[in-house]
């Protein structure tokens, strides 16, 4: 295996609750990297959550990079509503869309990084051709739509494998990111099995149980 990226976290604004402002403005002294906005448009997922407006607002409120997560159809034709950023990271799903080379194109041409998701029942082999026009790969750890479900076990070894397929392939820099109950007690797993940026939810860093700076230095310690 290559060496070890270094580990990204990515707390997921739809787990704030209340006082979402001045939460997502206090991230980045909490030692985030990254701050994981899901929209969703009723149709890919059967939810709704995000809109453009939101995604403004969050840029002005934390200087850290967003990490857009479009569970919408056909994101090529509205991945530009969204006020993408340089150094943001926009993932887009392969079961979405007919035309996810064009998703990349205009996310790269407005300077952030394209990334490719993967529903978890769909297949790795749906990432042959594309890898080499990604820089990461945001593997769904719960089926899509809501928080606080529980990780569905084949995902681990899921990660495992693409993480092998990447790095026999000379992608040892793609990263790996896994979404959906990334818990206190599922980040060993994850992490050894390849997972390098981590979306952090009610399962973690939102834990009603523990003050958040507490949540954070515990998942730290744990995803190193
Ligand atoms: C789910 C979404 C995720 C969740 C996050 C919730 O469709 O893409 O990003 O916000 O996974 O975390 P948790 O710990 O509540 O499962
Ligand atoms: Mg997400």
């Amino acid at each position: 295996m290559s060496a070890r990226l270094p580990v990204r976290l990515s707390p997921s604004v739809m787990c704030v609750g209340a006082g979402r402002e001045k939460t997502v403005a206090g991230l980045e002294a909490l030692g985030m990297d990254l701050v994981h906005a899901d929209v969703m448009d009723g149709v890919f997922v059967p939810n709704f959550m995000l809109g453009t407006d939101d995604i403004a607002m969050l840029h002005d409120l934390t200087p850290l990079p967003l990490d857009i997560h479009l569970m919408i159809e056909r994101p090529e034709e509205r991945v530009r509503w969204f006020g993408i950023r340089p150094g943001d990271t926009v993932s887009v799903h392969v079961e979405s869309t007919r035309h996810i080379g064009r998703a990349f194109d205009i996310i790269r041409s407005l300077g952030a990084s394209p990334c490719a998701a993967l529903n978890p029942a769909t297949p790795l082999c749906a990432l042959d051709g594309i890898i080499g026009e990604v820089d990461m790969i945001l593997v769904m750890t719960v089926n899509p739509g809501f928080a606080g479900q529980k990780l569905i076990p084949y995902t681990v070894e899921k990660i495992a494998e693409l993480r092998q397929k990447l790095d026999d392939k000379g992608y040892e820099n793609v990263r790996i990111e896994a979404d959906g109950n990334v818990s206190f007690g599922n980040i060993p797993k994850l992490s050894a099995a390849g997972a390098d940026t981590l979306v952090l939810g009610t399962s973690s860093l939102f834990s009603k149980d523990a003050p958040i700076e507490q949540n954070a230095k515990r998942v730290r310690e744990l995803a190193g």
